[in-house]
């Protein structure tokens, strides 16, 4: 019987919430995984084998670091994702979150000529280029409307893709993902704040939970489902863009009825408003549709938006624990 040869993935911000998720799930599908870590990573210089220091912000060892992972795929899940953080640091975010594609997607154009192969590239788009919504649900063809200046560097990175795609003839798609979360998520994102926060109160550890806007509504999805999803597009005969979501809307005060009430305490008199976690301009609402997925890559959601927060708060009340010696 005929070996099939071992594919190789590059996966950037492989040490983010998605970057854990899908390592474990190529690793299932026997790939041999290439990463790209920051400088923030610790141990500089002494990244393993397959681990490289790159940063978007500055293309020049892209090159190399294809020449020696020498990838069949590659996923581009590096940015500074933080909305809130990106009306802080624009310039930064457009840097990274936006040409940060253009550098991939141009390394890679060279990468194919002297390799003399192709490589299929996943970008991760996101829900937050629709904004202020001018329809719903949205879908592939719904125009986009960014709020922020983390949304206008995704809009940028988008086009590249489809420009590069329509260009220069490369397997470039866009996964146009909708919330997803997980144990993994960073801590300063809603919903892992407040899993961590219910846990920490919970053990007596902290007092209160300050939050923003928490009339603000997303389609929340758990993040290990989704990660399937953008390894599906890149397994299609044709490169094309896909929304990845649940349909399902809930508000950031669904999310608190969810966890708190998983531990058995109300919210109302634990949960105060934080004027700083407001944004200049906000996304009230976001839901995908998710039929093209569905139907073309035979993709779904598994995890429900109330397991997924009883997942959450169950992870952080054993790091809660630990914590505080128990
Ligand atoms: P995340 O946890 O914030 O991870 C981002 C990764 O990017 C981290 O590994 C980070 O490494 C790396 N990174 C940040 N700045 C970098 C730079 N200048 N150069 C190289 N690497 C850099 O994000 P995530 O939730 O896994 O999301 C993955 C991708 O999907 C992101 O592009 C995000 O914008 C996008 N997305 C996420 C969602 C969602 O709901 N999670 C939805 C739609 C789209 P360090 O920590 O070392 O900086
Ligand atoms: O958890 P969030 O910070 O996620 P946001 O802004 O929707 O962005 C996430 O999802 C996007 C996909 O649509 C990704 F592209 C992006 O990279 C990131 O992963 O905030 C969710 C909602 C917002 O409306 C925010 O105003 O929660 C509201 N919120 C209320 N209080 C808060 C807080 N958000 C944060 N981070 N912290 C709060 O204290």
């Amino acid at each position: 019987m005929a070996e099939t040869k071992q594919r190789r993935a590059l996966i950037t911000g492989i040490s983010g919430q998605d970057g854990y998720y899908l390592t474990r799930f190529l690793l299932e599908r026997n790939y041999e995984i290439h990463g790209i870590v920051s400088c923030r990573a610790p141990g500089i210089g002494e990244a393993g084998e397959r681990l490289y220091y790159a940063d978007l912000s500055d293309g020049s060892n892209l090159g190399q670091i294809l020449d020696k992972a020498n990838p069949d795929e590659v996923y581009n899940l590096a940015a500074q994702s933080h909305v809130r953080l990106s009306f802080d640091l624009p310039q930064y975010t457009a840097n990274v979150t936006g040409i940060g594609v253009l550098r991939m997607l141009d390394a890679i154009r060279e990468y194919q000529q002297r390799a003399g192969k192709q490589v299929r590239f996943y970008q991760a788009s996101s829900s937050e280029m629709f904004g202020k919504v001018v329809e719903s649900p949205q879908t592939e063809s719904t125009p986009f409307y960014p709020r922020s200046p983390y949304a206008c560097a995704k809009v940028y990175g988008y086009w590249q893709t489809i420009n590069y795609r329509e260009s220069y003839d490369m397997f470039a798609v866009n996964g146009i993902l909708f919330n997803h979360e997980s144990p993994k998520r960073g801590e300063a994102f809603v919903t892992r704040k407040i899993s961590k926060a219910v846990a920490r109160i919970k053990l007596g550890l902290q007092d209160k939970l300050s939050l923003g806007n928490i009339d603000a509504q997303r389609d929340w999805g758990f993040a290990g489902d989704f990660v399937e999803a953008m390894w599906l597009m890149l397994q299609r005969d044709v490169p094309e863009d896909y929304v990845v979501a649940t349909g399902q809307v809930h508000s950031v005060r669904d999310f608190l009825d969810a966890s708190f009430g998983h531990v058995g305490l109300d919210w109302a008199d634990l949960v105060e408003t934080d004027q700083n976690m407001f944004r200049p301009a906000e996304v009230d609402i976001l839901c995908g549709d998710a039929s093209k997925a569905r139907e073309k890559l035979n993709w779904q959601p598994k995890v429900s938006f109330e397991e997924l927060a009883r997942m959450m708060v169950d992870h952080d009340l054993e790091l809660a624990r630990q914590e505080a010696g128990q």
